[in-house]
């Protein structure tokens, strides 16, 4: 059977590198914890004729005719959005969580002004303004870290004493390397003592809080949420702007995004954003949310249990992150390689305070959402713990490899994809 009939039919050459694609995905294990598989129905969407559509604007106020459909779809995204994270508005049409970013801090601020964000070697992320964005050169960052790394509790105090010396606009929560719960209520209460707005990006955590397993800043009072739409909450690539309650807030963001940042939206992304917001809000969504979070404990404990050194001490969310050569002697980047060999991806990752470099760091970064959409459970995943932490302790042993490889390709066989693959 083909994967896609027109496609092998004209162009052998970009076929063959789908294939490939969809073995390696459908016969390897999926640990990069902000990667997912989408639903057919959320790959049918973002292949759908809504491609060949511009319709800059937003429903009711676009510049081009033809829009019937277009702003069917986007009305339907945009009330499921705010349905499944309670808020009052959301914007939809952020081509990436980079650009909802973006977005934001050109919504929200004038040049120069400051905004206080986690420290990309703490956890953070680039488009927090690390130096090397653009960002970084019209507005002011300043970090705040964790208070102590084996815990991965954040450091509030400190955190309360810049936020008074800086007088941040913007204080913003998120992360897309720490394994700990955010108190959104403590950051609050900060911003609000110095006047600030609230963000949290909350890309890695999008689904679990839609699913309930997670808490919502919302419910502590935060301004806006940035998210990415294809982390846990298993829609395609792209973003989502939420505001809470604030009109002018929202309103702003809307013309930050277009005409400010980009052009017209992707719509085809739009409408399996929509069919994804609609997985979402089934209970079955919840149950998984919940899987996730068990997988990860299940890891936790085998890591754990086997001398390995944890960020956080462990985690809270889906994601762990191993300092693999503190613990075990193997650098990063020897593990995302040696992994691989045996079909299980995750990425290499700078652990807090790393005393290597970024390209070559102590850490390794990986997750659940993915293989729990496959099915696993936790017996599963403390089975591919001890695979991992197997070929690590011995990774030149070719036996020990050929050994993993076959657990992983008999894991994969039991747990077939069935919903997401032809
Ligand atoms: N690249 C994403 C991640 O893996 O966390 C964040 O942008």
């Amino acid at each position: 059977m083909s994967y896609a009939p027109h496609i092998e039919a004209q162009d052998a050459e970009i076929y063959a590198a789908l294939v490939g694609e969809t073995h390696r995905q459908r016969d390897g294990l999926e640990l990069i914890p902000s990667e997912n598989y989408v639903s057919k129905a959320v790959l049918e969407a973002n292949g759908s004729v809504f491609t060949n559509k511009y319709s800059e604007g937003y429903p009711g106020k676009r510049y081009y005719g033809g829009q019937e459909y277009t702003d069917v779809i986007e009305r339907i995204a945009i009330e499921r959005a705010c349905k499944l994270f309670g808020c009052k508005h959301a914007n939809v049409q952020a081509h990436a969580g980079a650009n909802a970013n973006v977005a934001v801090y050109f919504a929200l601020l004038q040049p120069g002004e400051t905004v206080l964000g986690m420290d990309l070697s703490h956890g953070g992320h680039l488009t927090h303004g690390h130096p090397v964005t653009h960002v970084a050169k019209v507005f002011n960052f300043v970090r705040y870290k964790m208070k102590d790394p084996d815990t991965g509790e954040i450091d509030y105090e400190a955190l309360r004493e810049v936020a008074l010396r800086e007088k941040p606009k913007l204080i913003l929560a998120g992360f897309s390397a720490y394994t700990r719960e955010v108190d959104y209520a403590k950051m609050k209460a900060i911003a609000d003592e110095v006047g600030a707005l609230t963000m949290a990006d909350m890309a890695h955590i999008a689904g679990l809080i839609a699913g309930g397993a997670l808490r919502n800043p919302f419910d502590d009072g935060f301004d806006i949420i940035t998210t990415t739409t294809h982390k846990s909450l298993r829609g395609p690539r792209g973003a989502l702007i939420l505001t809470r309650d604030n009109p002018e807030i929202a309103k702003k963001i809307d013309k930050s995004v277009f005409p400010g940042l980009q052009g017209g939206p992707l719509m085809h992304h739009v409408a399996a954003r929509a069919v994804a917001f609609g997985e979402a809000m089934k209970p079955e969504f919840k149950t998984y949310a919940q899987q996730v979070l068990k997988n990860a404990k299940a890891m936790e404990k085998v890591f754990l249990d086997r001398g390995v050194r944890l960020m956080g001490g462990g985690t809270s969310n889906h994601m762990l992150l191993a300092d693999v050569h503190g613990s075990l002697g193997v650098p990063g980047k020897v593990a995302q390689t040696v992994l691989d060999e045996v079909h299980i991806t995750l990425n290499m990752n700078s652990i807090a305070d790393d005393p290597r470099s970024p390209f070559d760091p102590s850490g390794i970064r990986f997750g659940t959402p993915a293989i729990t959409t496959r099915g696993f459970d936790e017996a599963d995943c403390a089975l591919v713990a001890n695979i991992m932490l197997d070929v690590l302790e011995d990774h030149e042993n070719e036996t020990v490899k050929t050994r993993a490889k076959e657990q992983i390709h008999a894991l994969c066989l039991a747990r077939p994809l069935s919903d997401s693959f032809v």
